[in-house]
């Protein structure tokens, strides 16, 4: 069907594919930049993992230095519509004498901030909390050694005052997100102080004069993790409580709770009492195994309920997935792509229409609508704007990506 008349069956509907498009096209998707190395960064040579953060897979091509990183990057940018921001962890800093963590500084992120400049990209933040010898006992912001917390506070500050800098150089804000892989593997005996621990610590990273007009502090729970499997100290109702204690952005991670809960479900009611809310899009296989995001159900809802609560303005959207057994810049096309079809249904539903349905008590059109249109072209809308953003077609893109594989990755 041409983009026409899919406008004007949508039209019939009440609504309004143009500004469906403008909407998707000014909304921005935060690429993680750890899909593109499997999570290493580039402290050391050697992958170091830990946190029960895990990639899969030995698909040849890992970028192995900022460049290759960067270059992969300008790949995936050519394949994904619309505006882009780079989601940087700290691990990520560039130099040859790189100091500890809790004394990175502004400027072992140049490079990053000069590329997401040229590009026309923003950048996000992370503290990395993880894959360190003094997080390798399951412990950081929450351990009971206070020199061991204080190097993780020191850190999670640096952290804040590299991204207020980025936003600055770039004038565009910048999320800085905090997870830790806090917790036991085995049953506790006090779940009360790790946590009591963490607020504590959390106050004191987040005391730190940073501007608020540059930087934003997000923080982000988890259910379980490999080898904390029993007890996580910043689960959800501790960030919940925190994030709404003192008004930051919440982090919702697709993967980070249980397999049946709804994650959609749950925007409504944080955005009731947070400010803000930060996506960590992600696809849990069984747990949460990071595969890359597909145009499911679950992603779906999410998208669906960020529009149905007009939030798009009070979301800041990210992607947290990693897979190294497929090609790694595949994975960030297909996952953002899926991300962005699935917003892209979501600004076509006919929400007018199922409101007053649902106003006047006619849940069986409801019902009958909410399924009908997942029938609707919302696929030809998808093409105009591949289209418009000189972005190559569903079934195009992979033809550059084996030639990108052929040219620059088998060679690595
Ligand atoms: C871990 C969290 C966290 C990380 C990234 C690398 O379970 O989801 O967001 O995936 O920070
Ligand atoms: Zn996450």
């Amino acid at each position: 069907m041409s983009y026409s008349e899919a406008q004007e069956t949508y039209a019939a509907l009440g609504v309004d594919t143009e500004a469906a498009l403008k909407a998707l096209s000014e909304t921005p998707i935060s690429l993680h930049c750890w899909q593109g190395d499997d999570v290493v960064g580039f402290e050391s040579k050697e992958p170091t993992g830990g946190g029960g953060i895990l990639a899969t897979g030995s698909y040849p091509g890992r970028a192995r230095t900022p460049d290759e990183l960067r270059q992969d990057l300008e790949q995936a940018a050519h394949l994904i519509p619309g505006p882009l921001r780079l989601n940087l962890h700290a691990i990520y800093a560039e130099g040859d004498n790189l100091p500890e963590r809790d004394q990175l500084e502004p400027k072992h992120f140049q490079g990053w901030i000069d590329w997401a400049r040229e590009h026309g990209w923003g950048l996000d933040f992370n503290g990395t909390f993880f894959a360190h010898p003094k997080a390798a006992d399951g412990f950081t912001l929450s351990h009971p050694d206070a020199g061991i917390r204080e190097f993780w506070i020191n850190h999670g500050i640096a952290c804040r005052r590299i991204a207020e800098e980025m936003g600055k150089q770039l004038e565009n804000p910048v999320v800085t997100n905090i997870w830790v892989p806090d917790g036991y593997k085995d049953l506790p005996a006090d779940r009360a102080a790790p946590r009591r621990r963490l607020e504590e610590s959390l106050d004191r990273v987040l005391a730190a004069e940073v501007d608020g007009k540059w930087n934003i502090d997000a923080v982000e729970s988890k259910l379980f993790g490999i080898g904390v499997e029993s007890y996580t100290v910043g689960s959800h109702e501790f960030y919940l409580a925190y994030a709404v204690k003192n008004q930051l952005c919440l982090c919702l991670d697709a993967g980070h709770f249980h397999p049946t809960e709804s994650v959609g479900d749950k925007i409504s009611s944080v955005l009731q009492f947070v400010p803000e809310i930060l996506t960590h899009v992600s696809r849990g296989v069984r747990w949460d195994s990071d595969h890359v995001v597909i145009l499911d159900d679950p992603t779906q809802a999410i998208f669906e309920e960020i529009v149905r609560c007009d939030a798009l303005d009070r979301t800041h959207i990210g992607l947290d997935f990693f897979d190294a057994s497929i090609n790694r810049i595949a994975a960030w096309t297909i996952g953002t792509r899926a991300s962005q079809k699935a917003l892209l249904k979501a600004l076509l539903e006919p929400r007018k229409l199922l409101r007053d349905m649902e106003g006047s008590g006619d849940y069986t059109s409801r019902l009958a609508l909410l399924e009908g249109v997942k029938a609707l072209p919302w696929g030809s809308v998808w093409q105009e704007y591949l289209s418009r953003c000189d972005v190559p077609s569903e079934t195009q893109w992979m033809s550059e990506i084996k030639r990108y594989e052929t040219e620059v990755l088998s060679k690595r």
